[in-house]
This record gives C-alpha cells, sequence and structure tokens, in this order.
C-alpha cells in the first residue's frame, strides 16, 4: 500500500537541548545581577511590583516554610487561587520545597475543591480569602488541618502569607532527579470519563519552555498580561514559565472583565496578550475597544479551543499587532504546536507546525492505518498522535485511562482530529473525544451525565458541545424523562445543574428525546448525537 511508510512527521525545527535541571534551577538558578531589579510580577489593579530578587526570596521563603511544617520530595499540595503576584512564589516555592503542586480552578465548588484534594492526596492547601468558603468546605471535609489551609491574604485562624515569609526558613535542601520527579498535577478529564490527575515532572515543564521558547519571540522588556490562569497549563507553561524564564513581567488580572482588561492593558503598557478564544470576539468587536490606546500590544496570542481564521485577522488589523495561535493538552505540558511569531505566512485558522523535539503521526479512528504525509497539499484528515519529552508520565494512580492514551511507542492519543500540509503546518479540524471546551474551561461530560441522572425526573442523558450563535462551545444536555415526569422542562433541568456544578460547566441547552443512542457494549453514540446537531 501507498502511505505506509514516511508516514510520521517531526517537527521542522533543529532540536533544543533540555537541561537536566529542576524548574526552580531552570528558571532562577541563576539570576543575573542586572534582573534583580527588573520587575518579575505586576498586581494589574494596584500596579504593584514583584522584583525578580524579591521574587526569589519569596519562592525560597515559602519553601523554607513547606519544609519545615514537614513537606517531604514527592508530597502534594494543593493550590487554589485566581492570578495574583503571590501565586508565582507559591507555585515554585511548592516545587522548589519537592513538592507536587496540584492547582485548583478558582471556579470550582466545594466538591469539586474535594475530589481533587482527596485524589491527589494533597497535605497542604494554599488559597485566598474570597475563595476561602469553598475551601475550607472542602478541608474539612477531606480532613487538612485549618493550621495547613493557608490564605494568602490572610483569614482568621489561618496562616497567611506573610506569616510563612516572616518564619524566615531557608530553603530546604532537596536532591531529587528532574526526569522523574512529579512537579505538578493539574487535572484534565483526558479523552474520556472524570477529571484525573495529569504527573508532569520537572524535564516535562523545562522541556515545554525550551521547546516554545525560540518560537514565540518573548523577551525582557515584554509585558505579557495575565489573565488566563495559572491554575490551567497554558497559563502555567506559556505565562508563568515562559515568561520569567525570559525575564520579562507578568501583568496579573485575577477575572477576567473587558473594561479592566483594556484599562490595565493600556495602563500597564502590555506588550503581549494571551486570550483563549472568547476574548478574540471582543478585541475584534467590541466598541468599547476603541476607547483605548492599546498601541503597546505588538502579539496576541491564542490557544486552548480552536480560533477563527477571520476573527483572528479581525483583531490584528484593530489592534494593529500579531496573532497567533498554539494547540496543545494538559497531557503535553501542554504545547505541540504553534504559529511561530515570525512567521506571518501561516494561515491563522491552523495551528502552526510541530514545536521541536517533537514527532506525530494521524491515525485514521476508522481503520487504524496512519494517515499519509502529503507530498504537495493537505493530509487526510486523522486523529492527532504526538510523541516528545513534554508529554506527561501518566494519569495519577490510573493505570487503565493511561494505556488508553499513551501508547507503547510513546505517542499520546490527543483525541484531536487533524491535518497537515506538505509544510508540516497542522490544522485541528474536530475532536473525537467526549471533553467539552467552555470558554477554553475543561467540561467533562461524564460529569453532568452522573449529575444529571441523580434527578429523580431523569431515566437517561447524554451530553455533548454544540456551537451557539457566536460559534462557541457550550454544553448540551440530551435527556430522557422518566414515564410520567410532566413538569420536567428545560428550566428545570437548567436550573437543577446549575445550582450544583461551577458556572462554566453549567449545561446551556436541554434537548428531551426518547432514547440516548449507545452502542451494544452501552456507550453513548455521542457521534449520532453530534449528527443529527449538525443536520439542523
Ligand atoms: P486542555 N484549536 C482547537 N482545539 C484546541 C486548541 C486549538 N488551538 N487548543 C486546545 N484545544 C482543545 O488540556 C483540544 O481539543 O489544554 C485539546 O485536546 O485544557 C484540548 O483543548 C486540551 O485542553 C498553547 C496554549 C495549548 C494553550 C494550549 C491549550 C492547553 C489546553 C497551546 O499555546
Amino acid at each position: 500500500f501507498e502511505g505506509e511508510t514516511h508516514v510520521s512527521f517531526k517537527s521542522p525545527f533543529p532540536d533544543v537541548e533540555i537541561p537536566n535541571l529542576s524548574v526552580y534551577d531552570f528558571l532562577f538558578g541563576r539570576v543575573d545581577p542586572a534582573d534583580a531589579d527588573r520587575p518579575a510580577l505586576v498586581d494589574g489593579a494596584s500596579g504593584a511590583v514583584t522584583t525578580y530578587q524579591t521574587l526569589v526570596g519569596q519562592i525560597d521563603g515559602v519553601a523554607g516554610a513547606l519544609a519545615a511544617r514537614g513537606l517531604a520530595v514527592g508530597e502534594v499540595v494543593a493550590l487554589h487561587s485566581p492570578n495574583v503576584p503571590a501565586f508565582a512564589a507559591v507555585f515554585h516555592g511548592i516545587l522548589r520545597a519537592g513538592g507536587v503542586a496540584t492547582t485548583i480552578n478558582a471556579l470550582y465548588t466545594a466538591e469539586d475543591i474535594a475530589k481533587q484534594l482527596t485524589d491527589s492526596h494533597a497535605k497542604f492547601l494554599f488559597t485566598v480569602s474570597p475563595l476561602l468558603p469553598q475551601a475550607k468546605d472542602a478541608a474539612a471535609r477531606v480532613g487538612i488541618p485549618t493550621e495547613n489551609v493557608i490564605v494568602l491574604d490572610g483569614a482568621d485562624g489561618h496562616p497567611s502569607l506573610t506569616d510563612l515569609l516572616t518564619e524566615g526558613h531557608p530553603a530546604p535542601e532537596v536532591s531529587f532527579d528532574p526526569a522523574t520527579q512529579l512537579a505538578v498535577l493539574p487535572y484534565s478529564s483526558g479523552t474520556t470519563g472524570r477529571p484525573k490527575g495529569v504527573m508532569l515532572t520537572h524535564r516535562n515543564l523545562v522541556a515545554n519552555v525550551c521547546q516554545i521558547n525560540p518560537r514565540m519571540g518573548i523577551g525582557a522588556d515584554d509585558r505579557l498580561l495575565a489573565v488566563l490562569p495559572f491554575f490551567h497549563i497554558y497559563g502555567m507553561t506559556v505565562l508563568l514559565n515562559a515568561a520569567l524564564y525570559n525575564r520579562a513581567a507578568l501583568v496579573t488580572m485575577p477575572k477576567f472583565d473587558l473594561v479592566e482588561f483594556l484599562s490595565i492593558v493600556s495602563a500597564q503598557r502590555c506588550t503581549y496578550v494571551f486570550i483563549a478564544p472568547p476574548v478574540a470576539v471582543a478585541l475584534a468587536k467590541h466598541p468599547l475597544v476603541d476607547d483605548y490606546d492599546l498601541s503597546s500590544v505588538h502579539s496576541v496570542f491564542s490557544g486552548a479551543a480552536p480560533l477563527d481564521q477571520e476573527l483572528g485577522r479581525a483583531v490584528a488589523n484593530r489592534l494593529g499587532c500579531r496573532v497567533r495561535q498554539g494547540y496543545g493538552m494538559s497531557e503535553m505540558s501542554p504545547v505541540s504546536h504553534a504559529i511561530p511569531f515570525d512567521r506571518d505566512d501561516i494561515a491563522l485558522d491552523s495551528v502552526g507546525p510541530t514545536i521541536a523535539n517533537m514527532e506525530c503521526k494521524l491515525v485514521d479512528p476508522a481503520t487504524g492505518q496512519e494517515v499519509a504525509y502529503p507530498a504537495e497539499g493537505v493530509s487526510a484528515p486523522g486523529e492527532l498522535w504526538c510523541a516528545g519529552p513534554n508529554i506527561m508520565a501518566g494519569y495519577l494512580g490510573n493505570e487503565a485511562a493511561t494505556a488508553e492514551t499513551l501508547d507503547a511507542d510513546g505517542f499520546l492519543h490527543t483525541g484531536d482530529i487533524a491535518t497537515v500540509d506538505a509544510e508540516g503546518v497542522v490544522t485541528i479540524v474536530d475532536r473525537m473525544k467526549e471533553l467539552i471546551k467552555y470558554k477554553g474551561y475543561q467540561v467533562p461530560p461524564a460529569e453532568l451525565e452522573a449529575l444529571l441522572l441523580t434527578h429523580p425526573q431523569i431515566a437517561d442523558a447524554a451530553v455533548i458541545g454544540v456551537l451557539d450563535d457566536e460559534g462557541e462551545e457550550v454544553p448540551k444536555a440530551f435527556v430522557v424523562a422518566q414515564p410520567g415526569a410532566e413538569d420536567l422542562d428545560e428550566a428545570a433541568v437548567i436550573a437543577f445543574v446549575a445550582e450544583r456544578v461551577s458556572p462554566h460547566k453549567k449545561v446551556r441547552r436541554v434537548e428531551f428525546i426518547d432514547l440516548v443512542p449507545k452502542s451494544a457494549a452501552g456507550k453513548i453514540l455521542r457521534k449520532d448525537l453530534r449528527a443529527g446537531e449538525a443536520r439542523r
């Protein structure tokens, strides 16, 4: 057969060297004295600056305080906070002490938090006072004592970050192998089921910064707008780690609000703005944008969900800046593809070439055959499989899910359908896995389906992502009502879910059906539900 050879494709870029260092040694092992007074973090709202020297002092202090409280190498610490400057000190302090940071979505309910604390075996929980009610509730459920719940900005009965730092413990001497030692445990539902702990090593995180760095064009004079959450892998690697590696400044915003966003970008003279696609809609279309001086911005970078080409172009034209797109997955630390900053010729609806040190293939999900790499033009579509030094070690305590996702040759099966052109530029064309993305956040349908089934008037349910009028993905529930359930309507189903989940996981569309389509093995046939949507 044709196409049996030369089916996998390597990054078009030369391999980069990945130093065998811990994340701390890689980022902060040598801070040039000339960089010590540069701003590392700027609080967007107040303008308060944390310099590199101050940051490193705080990281050491947090590491020392955790070690003094008995944290051992490999133990897990949860970090539950929106983007505030102190996030960086705590995150890197945990890693500096040899701890593993499990970052928790700031939107989560107490139940979501408790699940992650239990699954990850977290010993400490860092949070902020506005999130304390749900954090406290979760900590109590899993038995984390009050003195181990540290509230960054302080709260009665809890240690604060200032308390930890004034104890003045030096950073502990720890030794571990960066290639195997876990650094972080973000949660992702992957291709199927509930959220799982994604085991990323120090090497995974160091590698991904080295792999993307030559393509991002981040310099020490850049001021990056950090509204994308550091608790999610996009913010963690592309903002927190890549920016600090380059001695750039991170301008933090705890949550998105258009007016605040525009004011901060303009007042702080941000140069590089990182967004998910819904923000691009506002930047391209909202009249308010004209009221602000955004001339400092040279680049907008979008990732986490598909960017529409026209929309990307409209942002570039309106702001007079570059627009680029990246693609990846928590399980890849996360970036595998990005349009390089210095390439204006690559279509904006593509995700660019494969980054350095990676190899990919496309596999036809129907036949399991590898799709031939095109001599010219564009390949047939196939599931994107990726291998490289940024691929996770596996899912925590879940060998079955790990084996389903990571094959014996080291390829991660992304669950996304892509094509590749003769130059190696990849375009994501579809998603075959269950996962729904709402504003770039993960929504695992399995979680919503299980919740819907707890409703006494619901006999069966299936959830998929559908596009709303703006072309944004939203969760839709297909519901089979119990016989005689007369007052169960769309509003009732939406309200039932909304009362029990964090806002990004709300069901936003409901359709009543007679039977959920299932395979002989009982698997929901999401393809059939999606095909029904497409026919409307
Ligand atoms: P997770 N286009 C289409 N789908 C995308 C894109 C994109 N550009 N980026 C992410 N996805 C979807 O773990 C895709 O289905 O990581 C993928 O499997 O929350 C899933 O989101 C992974 O969701 C960057 C900046 C990557 C961000 C990221 C995304 C991290 C999101 C590279 O430069």
